[in-house]
């Protein structure tokens, strides 16, 4: 089994807050439509590549929430609630717990100190790695790898380029032995037993795609890299981002995947 062979999913459509989400540069909202839209064709594609996507209602209350990958770590043999780094998302780990337990058989509680979103982690078939954010922090990272050790999963914690949001928002995992990397964190030496393939100047928000089964989603405003794949013969499947990437959102951060034990 790969580390991105992946049966089930959840998911969180979007509330009506989410044109107010998070971002580090404002380039106007996304339309509410338009969200629900990209929101949409994401969760089609996942059940296009043999994905059973389950879907949770919104939550007003949070506008980020549905970045539902960003509260909680998952693995076949169990679920982690993470602390998100936000103020404004922090509770939505809490607001996910019960979902979590419905699904797996154990359900870990984040450790008291620090913070870590899922938007900073990135399982390899090697390892898990946790990068350094605004919103992960040393202490966060240091007790999630404490507790991945306790699931046998070993995790090592990484830097992300200054000035990224996420550690995945630059770097997504393209196969067993290949990364799809932005310019900022390309040969650095942090993925030693893999390659990595770097995507085209002006094109470095397509680093956060997303391989599911035999399929890899990209932005769809993104072609040349989505070229490169296909030469190399990767099944792409291009998909809107426009909206979601106002707010600083790519591929990986709207659904929880796992593969049922
Ligand atoms: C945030 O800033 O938290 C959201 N607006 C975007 C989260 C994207 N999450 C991810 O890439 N994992």
């Amino acid at each position: 089994m790969s580390v991105f062979d992946f049966d089930r999913a959840l998911v969180r459509t979007p509330g009506r807050s989410v044109v107010g989400g998070l971002r580090a540069e404002d380039r106007g909202n996304p339309t509410y439509q338009g969200v629900l839209a990209e929101h949409a064709a994401y969760v089609a594609a996942l059940k296009a590549a043999g994905v059973a996507v389950e879907v949770l209602a919104p939550l007003e209350e949070f506008p980020d929430s549905v970045f539902v990958e960003d509260p909680a770590l998952v693995f076949p043999e169990a679920a982690i609630l993470l602390r998100p780094g936000a103020d404004s998302r922090r509770g939505e780990a809490q607001a996910l717990k019960a979902d979590l337990q419905l699904r797996f058989a154990q359900v870990i509680a984040f450790p008291d100190e620090g913070f870590a979103d899922g938007g900073d982690i990135l399982v390899t078939p090697g390892e898990v790695l946790i990068g350094l954010s605004a919103r992960t922090d040393r202490t966060g990272a240091e007790a999630l790898a404490g507790v991945l050790g306790s699931l046998g999963r070993a995790a090592r914690v990484v830097e992300t380029p200054p000035g990224v949001l996420h550690f995945k928002t630059a770097c997504s995992l393209l196969d067993e032995e290949t990364m799809l990397v932005a310019q900022p964190l390309a040969g650095k030496g942090v993925f030693p037993a893999l390659g990595e393939l770097v995507t085209p100047e002006g094109e470095e928000a397509a680093a956060n795609a997303l391989r599911v089964n035999d399929r890899v989603l990209v932005g769809q405003d993104f072609p040349r890299t989505a070229g490169i794949l296909s030469a190399r013969g990767y099944d792409v499947v291009p998909l809107p981002t426009a909206q979601i990437g106002r707010i600083d959102a790519g591929l990986s951060c709207m659904s929880l995947r796992w593969k049922a034990a």
